[in-house]
């Protein structure tokens, strides 16, 4: 028996790393920990106005969650090009139509493409709100539609019999006929062809396209900037499109995408809603809870997500300089909207309501209303004021009563 325990640890200390803590799924092993304090300016001097919250503290969080997390996004512009490569008319029975939208990025003499998934209901009164958001498995993989055309990444497979190109694999996270028929349009493009997800993406990614001083060092971005950066790229095209409401512009993540759909949403004002599904650890789920997934277990996971001064937070991770109620309240006074699940215990449900509860100061300083409790809701029982928070039953993913819960709320924030 004993060997066994020995046996991992011998090896880590010939590796010279210390074996890692067990994940903590057990409520009263949670640590006792003092969250960051919103309201409370660099000086000490307390935050008492939406003026003050503007143009001191927000932007003074912001940077720290730039430094210590995210890293920074290069304020340079690269060229986009955008080109219909497809549209389709009568899509979904003639409910829809469907276009897709190649986007070639050049800079530093290099050109990456990625595309864009369509679809806008052909019944509307005037323009319509959209949802942004990646997929994992390409555009293939959310619908059977034999037109959906391989996203770049997939597109280079060598082997055609690969079971990830088999159309459709993703569809039960694609409510698409559903949010056709309540009046949204929705785009999406495959994360991959920003950033390709592994440790080594990034020589394929968009942080290539930019000069090289700003990659690579320890608070420069990475994949999840990159993300997040690319969800801006897609709602400068849709603000373009005459069948699109620019002021209804939502933007909505799963999991590791949640996390990048937050830190858009923390950077770009465009995005009025802001949606993290199941984002867990390093997205809606506060970090010294320790709660399932850890700051220390994340990124030695995934080295590539997060900028490098967060990997430094692993063993001491009260000393963040925020947590992340503190991403959550960049979205004020816009609307922020965080879903769990009842099985997903890897991203802490608890951890993600208490953050969005923590919002609540802040949205009063706009006059606005956060979540009423601080007691977590039942299963299927969705509170929504100016924020809104579910937990759902089952594992997790991104289901029908997610998105239709998203489009309750948004409904309700854009007064439809
Ligand atoms: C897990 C990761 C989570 C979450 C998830 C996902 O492996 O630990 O942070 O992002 O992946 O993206 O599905």
């Amino acid at each position: 028996m004993k060997t066994r325990h020995i046996a991992p640890i011998l090896l880590a200390c010939l590796l010279g790393s210390a074996p890692m803590k067990a994940q903590n799924y057990d409520e009263t092993k949670v640590p006792l920990y003092t969250l960051p304090d919103l309201l409370t300016a660099e000086d000490g001097t307390p935050v008492t106005t939406a003026r003050q919250w503007k143009k001191q503290q927000r932007p003074h969080l912001l940077e720290l969650l730039a430094t210590h997390g995210y890293g920074h996004t290069p304020t340079q512009k690269t060229d986009v090009t955008h080109e219909v490569v497809y549209e389709n008319k009568q899509a979904l029975g003639g409910r829809a139509t469907q276009q897709q939208v190649r986007f070639t990025f050049s800079g530093e003499g290099k050109t990456i493409q990625a595309l864009l998934l369509v679809y806008y209901p052909n019944e509307r009164k005037g323009k319509v709100p959209v949802f942004i958001c990646y997929n994992f498995k390409g555009n293939h993989s959310t619908s059977t539609d034999e037109n959906i055309l391989y996203s770049p990444y997939f597109e280079q497979l060598p082997n055609r019999q690969d079971p990830i190109l088999v159309r459709g694999n993703q569809t039960s996270r694609w409510s698409i006929p559903l949010i056709i028929e309540r009046g949204y349009a929705v785009a999406t493009m495959c994360y991959h062809d920003i950033y390709p997800d592994h440790k080594d993406g990034e020589s394929q990614s968009v942080l290539t396209l930019f000069p090289k001083d700003t990659y690579g060092k320890p608070d420069s971005w990475q994949a999840l900037g990159a993300w997040a950066w690319g969800s801006s790229r897609i709602a400068d095209w849709i603000e373009r499109q005459p069948w699109a409401d620019k002021k209804k512009l939502a933007v909505m993540g799963h999991s590791r995408q949640g996390k990048a759909a937050l830190w858009a949403g923390a950077q770009d004002e465009r995005f009025q809603v802001v949606i993290s599904n199941n984002s867990g650890c390093g997205g809606a789920a506060l970090s010294r809870r320790e709660f399932g997934e850890t700051v220390a277990k994340i990124n030695s996971s995934f080295p590539h997500w997060f900028c490098r001064n967060f990997s430094s937070y692993g063993k001491r991770v009260n000393d963040l300089p925020f947590d992340q109620h503190t991403l959550l309240a960049m979205m004020a006074p816009r609307h922020v909207y965080v879903a769990s699940a009842k099985e997903d215990t890897w991203a802490d449900p608890r951890g993600e309501f208490l953050a969005t509860f923590q919002l609540g100061p802040v949205y009063e300083l706009f006059g606005m209303k956060g979540l009423p409790s601080p007691i977590m809701p039942d299963i299927h029982r969705p509170v929504m004021t100016d924020a809104g928070y579910h937990i759902r039953a089952g594992k997790h993913d991104v289901t029908e009563y997610d998105w239709a819960r998203y489009m309750d709320f948004c409904d309700k924030v854009f007064g439809r």
